[in-house]
């Protein structure tokens, strides 16, 4: 946090507008996302007088400003920020606001507000956004006097960025907006109940769970998404080596270890791999680090994890004993932990013998599709793309969906903040908006966008923002002509009944299901063209012989492109542990 007592002598009398502008800059923002309207008008009028400092980018959608501020915080580890005005633009926002909620990721969402006098009239354009927002937001302000503006700004990214991040939302009314002040910068934070410091395992603690870690002969490591959040990828990769124990991760996890690392087991779950799984399953000690025990993960939670003792360390002291009890409960910042851990932990004597049945699993049940297949397998198309991008800086986001889940499986992440997925929520819509977001952060990265086509539709109006402002995102669209995933279970689970799902014309068999079960060629909605009429480049493909041409196409072209996949819908994500389910019920083919 910068304090500048310059400005108390130069700028005797700023705006609100003008001090929450500064104060952004104060907090090293340097790209707002922001659609503006009446309420907000003022606000951005400040941010052109800071655009040496800021970047504005106008979204064609505040949902989309809002993901795109979730993606340049999840790739970069610091707050994005967007903006919206009252009413319908504040409401636009709230499902991104869920969405870092339930990921752990800092942004300052800015909404405007009407003007204090009629708050609670239902006056033009007025929700009571604060309200909306309070079981999904980490923190929420209404700021009614503008001398606390400066004070709510600190408290905000300091709570935003802290301990558990996730998302503050600062709403602020129009006549705050335009009212002037003498601002005082050095007004100190005032939260009294927000004590994060102090959530440090302690040297006994540490002692205890290298003791366990000592006397396991089948120890797994459970990675979250806490690992990358706390910046402790580093300390887990020599955490791995010294100990030599397995390793999983979550969805939210991936990348934490890299995927093609001598110890890692890929993701585990619903959606996991075989080997993860059993050995989860098999496990004596389970160290479930910066994870939350998710039902994607678990499964019958009694049934998960059997006869492991479990150590869990997480920085939310709420997500211990939550859903899983632990019998060795630490409310920790993992990355301290794992540093002292790492000062006293050696290679564990004994577990050779269950590295080896670890390595067997993983060789005789990998992932795996059909790689005779005649038609491009979305899996394929992956495994194709990450072959060909392994050796530059590659960010990737996905949508939601079986596309996603693929991904999770079969592009090999190998780095921390790589992987851009709405894991909580699981958001349809996401994939777009979070790749523009890392690429405004990363202008020189190659950053692919692997959607669903019922994904992309939800916030297509992104490609707009990302040809007007120079973005150059690529696109992969797993073009299935269904809501895969729905189909999917509608497949495995409601003896395929077709129960709105065909992203065509309802009129064409395959609305209802009566298709003859080939490859289906009718594409709609005409993706190319979309994209061409927004000035995208763009390519329709359907032969597995131009799947590699394409890609590289795609990944040489300078500006935004979109690689229309045309592939088949009877793909099914597998393995797949049923909800609720466990390792017995684990569905192979
Ligand atoms: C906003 C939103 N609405 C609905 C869903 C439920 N849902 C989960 S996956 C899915 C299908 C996604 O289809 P698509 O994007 O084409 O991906 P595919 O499964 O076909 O790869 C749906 C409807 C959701 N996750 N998010
Ligand atoms: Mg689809």
């Amino acid at each position: 946090m910068t304090t500048s007592t310059d400005a108390k002598t130069t700028t005797p009398l700023l705006t609100g507008a003008d001090i929450l502008v500064q104060s952004l800059v104060q907090h090293g923002v340097e790209v707002v996302f922001a659609y503006p309207g009446g309420a907000s008008m003022p606000l951005h009028q400040a941010l052109t007088r800071y655009s040496d400092q800021i970047r504005t980018i106008l979204p064609r959608h505040e949902q989309g400003g809002s993901f795109a501020a979730a993606g340049y915080a999840r790739a970069t580890g610091k707050p994005g920020v967007c903006m919206a005005t009252s009413g319908p633009g504040a409401t636009n926002l709230v499902t991104a606001i869920a969405d870092c909620k339930l990921d752990s990721i800092p942004i300052i969402a800015i909404s405007g507000q009407v003007g204090t006098p009629v708050i609670g009239t239902d006056a033009f354009q007025e929700t009571p956004i604060v309200e909306v927002c309070r079981g999904i937001s980490k923190h929420h302000y209404l700021v009614t006097d503008i001398a606390d503006l400066p004070r709510i700004m600190s408290e905000a990214f300091h709570i935003a960025t802290t301990g558990r991040p996730g998302p503050v939302l600062i709403d602020i009314p129009k006549d705050v907006q335009l009212t002037s002040t003498e601002v005082k910068w050095d007004a100190k934070m005032q939260l009294p109940g927000y004590r994060v410091g102090q959530r440090l395992a302690r040297a006994e603690q540490i002692k205890q769970v290298a003791a366990a870690i000592e006397h396991s002969k089948r120890p797994v490591l459970y990675a979250g998404g806490g690992i990358i959040l706390s910046d402790a990828s580093d300390e887990l990769r020599q955490f791995v080596e010294t100990t030599g124990i397995p390793i999983t991760m979550t969805l939210m996890g991936l990348g934490a270890y890299p995927s093609d690392g001598p110890l890692s087991l890929d993701m585990l779950g619903m959606h996991g791999s075989i080997y993860s799984n059993y050995a989860v399953n098999e496990c004596d000690l389970l160290l479930a680090f910066g994870v939350r025990f998710d039902d994607r993960v678990t499964g019958n939670v009694a049934k998960f994890a059997p006869n492991a003792k479990i150590v869990h360390i997480d920085i939310d002291p709420s997500e211990i004993n939550k859903n899983k009890e632990a019998h060795l409960p630490i409310a920790s910042d993992i990355k301290h932990a794992l540093t002292e851990l790492n000062k006293i932990v050696k290679p564990v004597e004994g577990i050779e013998p269950w590295v080896e049945q670890c390595q067997h699993w993983k060789k005789t049940e990998p992932l795996k599709y059909d790689e005779n297949a005649t038609r491009i397998l979305p899996q394929h198309a992956i495994t194709e793309l990450s072959k060909l991008t392994a050796d530059r800086e590659t960010i990737i986001s996905v949508g939601v969906g079986q596309h996603q889940m693929w991904t999770a499986q079969f592009y090999k992440f190998k780095r921390p903040r790589q992987w851009l997925v709405s894991g909580g929520l699981g958001t349809m819509g996401f994939g777009l908006p979070a790749a523009m977001g890392a690429q405004v952060a990363y202008p020189d990265a190659l950053v692919v966008d692997i959607d669903g086509d019922g994904s992309l539709m939800m916030n297509i109006q992104e490609f707009a923002t990302c040809h007007c402002e120079d973005i150059p995102v690529k696109v992969v669209c797993l073009n299935n002509q269904h809501l895969g995933m729905v189909v999917q279970w509608e497949d495995r689970f409601m003896g395929g009944n077709r129960a709105h799902t065909y992203l065509g014309p309802i009129h064409h068999p395959e609305a209802k299901g009566k298709g003859d079960g080939g490859f289906v060629d009718e594409r709609y909605p005409d993706y190319v063209t979309i994209a061409q009429g927004f000035g995208w480049t763009a390519r329709t493909i359907s032969d597995k012989a131009d799947l590699v041409p394409a890609l590289t196409e795609m990944i040489d072209h300078d500006g935004p492109y979109l690689l229309d996949v045309q592939t088949p819908y009877q793909e099914h994500v597998l393995p797949m542990i049923p909800a609720g389910g466990s390792v017995k019920d684990l569905i192979k083919e």
